[in-house]
């Protein structure tokens, strides 16, 4: 898919529009969620230029998939959610209402989540 060098999480990266920054490193960047479903809600964004899960899945390196999901891990611990669990989400293509076409995932916590498929 062809990747929308404007969109949103792709201005965040490149500091153009400001958010409540959580954590970066040279893999990840992570900020809360401007619409929290949840105390905790923060979103993981790689660095590189990948639309959706299906893009970051076939065409980032080992290297850059193994230090988006170490640093995901990382930032649900330093949220202290290792204990009282938390949920993480992807959403790709319209079927999931992917809003922002830049790869993300969800990491949604403090509070009972409920069962999400019954
Ligand atoms: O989720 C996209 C998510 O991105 C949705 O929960 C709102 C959030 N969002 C949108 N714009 C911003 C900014 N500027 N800062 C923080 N969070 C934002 P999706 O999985 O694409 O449906």
């Amino acid at each position: 898919m062809i990747y929308d060098r404007n969109n949103i999480f792709a201005r965040i990266l490149r500091g153009e529009i400001p958010c409540k920054k959580v954590y970066e490193d040279r893999y990840a960047l992570a900020f809360h969620d401007i619409n929290p479903q949840a105390p905790t809600h923060i979103l993981v964004i790689p660095k590189g230029p990948f639309t959706s899960f299906a893009d970051f899945s076939a065409q980032a390196t080992v290297e850059e998939i193994a230090g988006f999901v170490r640093a995901a891990g990382l930032i649900a611990r330093q949220a202290g959610l290792d204990d009282s669990g938390y949920r993480l989400l992807a959403n790709h293509g319209p079927d999931s209402h992917q809003e922002v076409p830049h790869f993300h995932i969800h990491i949604v916590g403090g509070r009972p989540l409920g069962k999400l498929l019954a």
